[in-house]
């Protein structure tokens, strides 16, 4: 256990946090309160568990820093479980079967749940990543396949008739998949078009930039390095309030499928 932030020691002043959980509604968690966690497998990883089922959330989202000459070598999702890596900082090669990608910033691979990815850091700086899984929903005739790449070669579109605001799609968006990872960012003024009330969840790490984001009505102070929770049903939408980066962030949500009883 320890800080994410390394920041040890006495505290220099009152103890107080941004931090907000609401279990099964959604959750706040700033990085001064991340902890640090030794995980199966994850060799020379300093993993901070993020969105779990405790929290209400049908998946698990992770910060993952691996260090160098370290990774996940014994294999990571497989037997039903999907997952997905991505890049914030640093280098990593990502391997499934015999693909093999060398993924820097911006840098992504979705694996799907009949395979297994491995990776591991050959470089001498720290890799910054986010990773995630979920357990995959079937469709009968529908099969999710390997997908990489890196989120600054794609140019995103204006999100829903806003110029100020700029939305990608990270995997493809065809009934074979059950889930897609987006970037939304928003420039400074920017803010949604309505306060959005879904069935889908979100996963979202903050990027860039600093905002105001309304969860369930709550307006929070959000900035980047923060990680959001957004359950089902969620309010949810956001202002981007800082003067030197956009608001843009990371973030996941299932899709493509009914809902089952
Ligand atoms: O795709 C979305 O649902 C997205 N607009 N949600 C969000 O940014 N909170
Ligand atoms: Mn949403």
């Amino acid at each position: 256990m320890g800080y994410r932030t390394n920041e040890m020691g006495y505290p220099s002043s009152i103890l107080e946090s941004r931090s907000r959980i609401e279990r099964g509604n959604f959750a706040v968690i700033p990085p001064e309160g991340m902890v640090m966690n030794q995980l199966p497998g994850f060799e020379q990883c300093e993993m901070t568990i993020l969105a779990t089922p405790k929290l209400g959330a049908s998946f698990v989202d992770y910060l993952c820093r691996v260090l160098p000459g370290g990774g996940k070598r014994d294999g990571f999702g497989g037997n039903g479980i999907q997952t997905f890596i991505y890049v914030m900082e640093g280098s990593l090669t990502v391997s499934i079967e015999d693909e093999t990608f060398e993924l820097t910033q911006g840098g992504y691979v979705y694996c799907p749940p009949t395979k297994q990815m491995t990776f591991e850091n050959n470089s001498d700086e720290p890799a910054e990543t986010f990773l995630y899984k979920k357990r995959y929903q079937e469709a009968k005739g529908y099969e999710p396949y390997v997908v990489s790449g890196n989120s600054n070669d794609i140019a995103g579109e204006d999100y829903e008739g806003m110029s100020d605001v700029n939305f990608k799609n990270l995997l493809p968006t065809d009934l074979n998949f059950d889930m897609n990872f987006h970037i939304l960012s928003f420039e400074t003024g920017g803010s949604h078009g309505y306060i959005e009330t879904h069935y889908q969840e979100h996963g979202a790490i903050l990027l860039s930039g600093e905002g105001m984001y309304n969860l369930d009505n709550n307006w929070m102070p959000v900035k980047k390095g923060d990680y959001i929770f957004m359950g089902a049903y969620n309010l949810q939408a956001c202002y981007s309030v800082g003067r030197k980066a956009p608001l843009s962030y990371l973030y996941s949500k299932d899709c493509n499928r009914d809902v089952e009883l």
